[in-house]
């Protein structure tokens, strides 16, 4: 499968010309580029640490390529960019490799309003770029991602960690490169309507150690380990440390040649990641659809809520969890099933 390589419209994106690297197709993937003048074993180490175990690699089971990217949210389930498989449906084909086990997928559940099948969508839905596996087994060993549900997810550093190819902010992303888990910093500047996309999607560019006026958005100079996504980086987890506990704010989707030099990643350069938070409700209902009075429970009072709605339930019916259009024995025994805290 081919990269992609969308030239936006200048007219859809403002003042900008856009040339947008959708990254993270199937071939073998090391994370980011890094500061010309730090060590990449700092990178490296920082992918080690514990808090980002649940990033993992989705794969094709038949040949244990990287597609894309993925980050344990429950033990069952596995958020990632809808992009990566848009053409592959078949769900018994993939798998996610974490922690040194790989689970095979179960399910695909990609975001209501994204294109599905479509390998160019337009930049207007662009802040739908995320998707659901779940795993035919749960997960062990590997402690998931707490989901970011708070609004302070702009102007604050994240963490983006990934297996995509890697380079620095001089080379650029370097073909080829890949495989290895990389983590590095950036300041999660702006908030995609700066460049004419969704909101849903969060922006930050590669600054450059000597030279300020490289600065895109935000602040001018570098983090310690500032970094960029590079191609094979979809699904990069972003990561932000708030009151004292580590979550998921975003997933990588994009990188800009923004400074139009034909070197993708290098200094100048701008990414974007699909927010958690905008998604955050979306996320719950799938993996947690009985409950309805959305307070992280299926309890009584989402049983009562059943019973109050049972018979005929014509679409939109929440309590209509398998979408027959009736509220019967089905859903109850699903609900039953789910009894407890939300995953
Ligand atoms: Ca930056
Ligand atoms: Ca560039
Ligand atoms: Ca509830
Ligand atoms: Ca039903």
């Amino acid at each position: 499968m081919p990269d992609l390589l969308t030239q936006f419209d200048p007219g859809k994106c403002g003042r900008f010309v856009l040339v947008m690297v959708m990254i993270g197709l199937v071939v073998r993937a090391d994370g980011g580029t890094i500061r010309d003048d730090r060590s990449d074993a700092d990178y490296l180490s920082l992918a080690a640490q514990s808090q980002f175990e649940p990033i993992g690699k989705l794969t094709l089971i038949s040949t244990g390529s990287l597609i894309c990217s993925g980050t344990l949210i429950a033990p069952r389930y596995v958020v990632y960019p809808a992009h990566c498989i848009n053409q592959l449906t078949d769900p018994t084909t993939l798998g996610f490799e974490v922690g040194g086990v790989t689970y095979p997928v179960a399910e695909i559940i990609l975001h209501p309003d994204w294109p599905a099948g479509n390998p160019n969508p337009p930049p207007t839905i662009e802040g739908n770029d995320i998707a659901i596996i779940r795993l035919a087994t749960p997960v062990t060993g590997v402690t998931p991602a707490q989901r970011y549900r708070g609004t302070t997810d702009l102007g604050v550093t994240g963490t983006f960690v990934g297996f995509g190819w890697t380079g620095d902010g001089l080379t650029g992303q370097i073909p080829g490169t890949g495989g290895t888990k990389r983590a590095g910093e950036n300041m999660l500047d702006a908030l995609g309507s700066t460049l004419g996309i969704s909101d849903n999607v969060i922006l930050s560019d590669f600054d450059e150690p000597s030279s300020p006026t490289t600065s895109v958005i935000g602040a001018p100079l570098p983090l310690n380990l500032e970094y960029q996504l590079a191609n094979k980086d979809s699904g990069a987890g972003v990561f932000i440390f708030e009151g004292g506990q580590w979550f998921l704010a975003g997933i990588g989707v994009f990188v800009v040649d923004y400074n139009i030099d034909e070197i993708i990643s290098n200094y100048g350069d701008l990414s974007g990641a699909t927010r958690i938070a905008p998604h955050v409700s979306w996320i719950d209902s799938v993996l947690c659809p009985a409950d309805f009075n959305s307070d992280q429970s299926v309890n009584v009072t989402d049983l009562l809520d059943l019973l109050a709605a049972w018979g005929p339930c014509p679409a939109p019916c929440s309590e209509d969890i398998n979408d027959d259009d009736a509220v019967n024995v089905t859903d109850l025994l699903s609900l039953l099933a789910g009894w407890g805290v939300c995953p």
